[in-house]
This record gives structure tokens, C-alpha cells and sequence, in this order.
């Protein structure tokens, strides 16, 4: 039995304001042929489906359109629901879209049934654990003592009546971790300060493969066969260093568990360049394969730059953000694009703006257009 593990696929997702629907529409396509190409007899997908509760037309679209996909290919995807989904509307029809290989779990449930998978050589029994909260297990277990998300996970996992004769996997979404070990965090996952939402790996023991979502750098916990497989896309600019894959599973007869990373290439990575900006415009610098990822440019000029983000923008299509390193900035970055500059007359911004679009300065014959239109305008507001 093959699984192929993902999650965190954040759908909808926005990133300074850009939306990376088109690079989450290439990433699940690359998910797709990974999971063709390596005849996997299931997708999981460990939670955080979509980025909202309620997300975006577009990206209800983009998810229908890859489960549809997915099943044609005739592969079942089984999936729960992670912290930012809304556990309602994400399990719609569940129960009918079972029937179609699209199994969604969502609902906390006192008496849970995995579901069951066979290849003829082994038997698979996959655990679907949607995002465990204290308030929604003591609901679901009508047990007041439920206080801690510990206690919660451990009493969720305590009604699975696990068949030891199948390969045992669990699907969830919980921040997992091993004793005292930090896990890699990024800045686009949402925890709980103070680590109030921890779980101990020792809860998973009686499981062969732990699928996890929450934690958007792949990584394991504790043991090999307990993983989060990451976010399949950078979702932050503290992920410049991560490279995105999908762990593929192998699951044999007595409990064997082999895993293998699939890694995932991008349309556009997340990049960051720092430099001066004619540096950073210089041909040399921008390599047409490089010039389409997402940018965070770090200037470092001393003097006043001319609308510096128009610049970097005809290089570099797709920046995301500009900050300044400079002595005016301090040792830190400073955020936002320009340095504070004095107030501009109407005429000024008028000049600045004409050249930026036609590339020359405009001529004093239009200056003085401009200057009697004004005049006008001035007159009009009296
Ligand atoms: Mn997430």
C-alpha cells in the first residue's frame, strides 16, 4: 500500500497581499503526477485545506477542480480538516463523497471508524483526526474533564478500536512534539503562545505511520514515521530556505513502513535580494529564470531613490516587498517602501508621475497645462 502525505495546502491563501492561487493551482497539479507517477492507492492531506473558514470563490474552485481531477485518475483522497477550516463547511456532503473516493472527516465522533484500504498483500486501517480543540472533544466525548488539547488528543485516540493485525495510520493535525525538542517553526502557521496546544509524540505510539499537518516545515517527530509533511508551497519569507515536498509511504505486511521524500518544484519560489537598486536591476543580476519568483528586495542605498518599487517592478514582475537597510534604517530592516519624504505640491507629483509613465520629463508646455488646469481646480474647491 502506497500513501502519498501532504497538507497545509492553505487555498486562498493570500501573501502581502498577492494572491498564490495560480502557484497553488501548479503545486497541486505537481501533487497530482507525483501520486500518478508513484501509483499511490491514496492522497492524505493532514488538514488546512483552505487558508479561511470562508474562503474565496476562486479557491472553492481551484479545490473542486483538483479533487475532480483525482478522481478521474481514479485515486481516493482522504483528508481532515486543520485549524483554519471551518469543519462544517468543508465536510458538505461528506457522506455522499465518500462513495466517490473523496473521504472527509471533520467531526469529532465518540465511536470513530477508520477507513480501510487493501492491495491483496496488505491491510491498511487510516484514522481520520480532524483539528482536536478541548471544547470540541469534551462535545464530542461528553467528558468535562477533557481540559488540556493532551488530554483531549489522548481520549479521541483512546476510542479507535485498532485492528493490530492492519498497518496503523493516523491523519491529524495537532502540533506534535517530542519531550523537550523545539520543533522548526515559521512565521506562517498559527499557534497557541505558550504552547498550551501541545501534544507528546508518545500519544501516536500504538500507530506505524503518524500523517501530520500543522507545522509547515517538513520535518519528523521523535521518531522517522511520525511527520509533518509541510506546506507544499513557501508561505512566509521566513521559509526561504525550506524545499517543499510530499512524503511518499509504503506500507507492508508486518506493520513495515518505508518513506521517501518527493520534493516539489514551484512555479515561483520565494526569494529575497538585498544590494543596491541599480545593482539589483543590472541585467547581470536579473536572470530571466530567476526575474518571475516572488521577491523581497533589501535596498541598501544611502541617497533618495526615484519610486524604487516602480523600478524593481519592471524587473521583477512579481515583488512582493521592498525594505531598507541603511543608517537611516538602523541595524534593522525598515519596513515599507520609501524613507519619509516632505510633502510634494500637486505639481511636483504630477511631473514625477508623467515621467514615470512616459519615460521623459514633461515639457515646459505641459508643466504650464498642468499648472492653469490646476489653478482651475483651485478655484473650483473656493
Ligand atoms: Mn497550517
Amino acid at each position: 500500500m502506497r500513501l502519498l502525505h501532504t497538507g497545509d495546502l492553505h487555498i486562498g491563501k493570500r501573501l502581502h497581499e498577492v494572491s498564490l492561487l495560480e502557484d497553488q493551482q501548479f503545486i497541486l497539479q505537481e501533487i497530482r503526477r507525483l501520486a500518478r507517477a508513484h501509483q499511490v492507492d491514496a492522497l492524505v492531506i493532514a488538514g488546512d485545506v483552505y487558508d479561511k473558514t470562508l474562503p474565496p470563490a476562486e479557491a472553492v474552485s481551484v479545490l473542486d477542480a483538483f479533487f475532480t481531477d483525482m478522481w478521474r485518475d481514479g485515486i481516493p483522497v482522504l483528508l481532515v480538516s486543520g485549524n483554519h477550516d471551518s469543519p462544517e463547511r468543508l465536510g458538505f456532503a461528506s457522506r455522499l463523497l465518500t462513495h466517490g473516493g473523496l473521504h472527509i472527516a471533520t467531526e469529532l465522533k465518540a465511536d470513530p471508524q477508520p477507513w480501510s484500504f487493501s492491495d491483496g498483500k496488505s491491510r491498511v486501517q487510516i484514522w481520520p483526526l480532524p483539528f482536536v480543540r478541548p471544547a470540541s472533544a469534551r462535545a464530542a466525548l461528553g467528558d468535562e474533564s477533557l481540559l488540556s488539547y493532551e488530554q483531549a488528543v489522548r481520549a479521541m485516540l483512546a476510542r479507535m478500536q485498532q485492528d493490530a493485525d492492519c498497518c496503523q495510520v493516523l491523519l491529524a493535525h495537532q502540533f506534535v512534539v517530542s519531550g523537550s525538542t523545539e520543533p522548526e517553526r515559521c512565521d506562517s502557521e498559527q499557534l497557541s503562545i505558550g504552547g498550551v496546544d501541545q501534544v507528546d509524540v508518545s500519544a501516536f505510539s500504538s500507530f506505524d505511520y503518524v500523517a501530520l499537518g500543522h507545522l509547515h516545515g517538513p520535518q519528523q517527530v521523535g521518531r522517522p514515521t511520525v511527520r509533518y509533511s509541510g506546506s507544499p508551497l513557501q508561505y512566509s519569507f521566513s521559509e526561504l530556505n525550506h524545499h517543499k515536498s510530499a512524503v511518499l509511504v509504503e506500507l507492508g505486511p508486518g506493520h513495515q513502513v518505508k518513506w521517501e521524500l518527493l520534493p516539489l518544484q514551484p512555479l515561483r519560489r520565494l526569494r529575497q535580494i538585498r544590494g543596491p537598486l541599480q545593482q539589483l536591476i543590472s541585467p547581470e543580476v536579473v536572470s530571466a529564470a530567476s526575474a518571475e519568483d516572488y521577491i523581497r528586495a533589501i535596498l541598501t542605498d544611502e541617497e533618495d531613490l526615484l519610486h524604487p518599487m516602480d523600478q524593481l517592478r519592471r524587473v521583477y514582475p512579481h515583488i512582493m516587498q521592498m525594505l531598507f537597510e541603511n543608517s537611516r534604517s538602523g541595524p534593522g530592516l525598515q519596513a515599507d517602501s520609501s524613507p519619509a519624504q516632505p510633502e510634494k505640491d500637486p505639481l511636483t507629483h504630477f511631473c514625477d508621475f508623467y515621467l514615470q509613465q512616459q519615460g521623459v520629463e514633461a515639457s515646459e508646455e505641459k508643466r504650464n497645462l498642468v499648472r492653469k488646469l490646476l489653478a482651475q481646480i483651485g478655484e473650483e474647491r473656493l
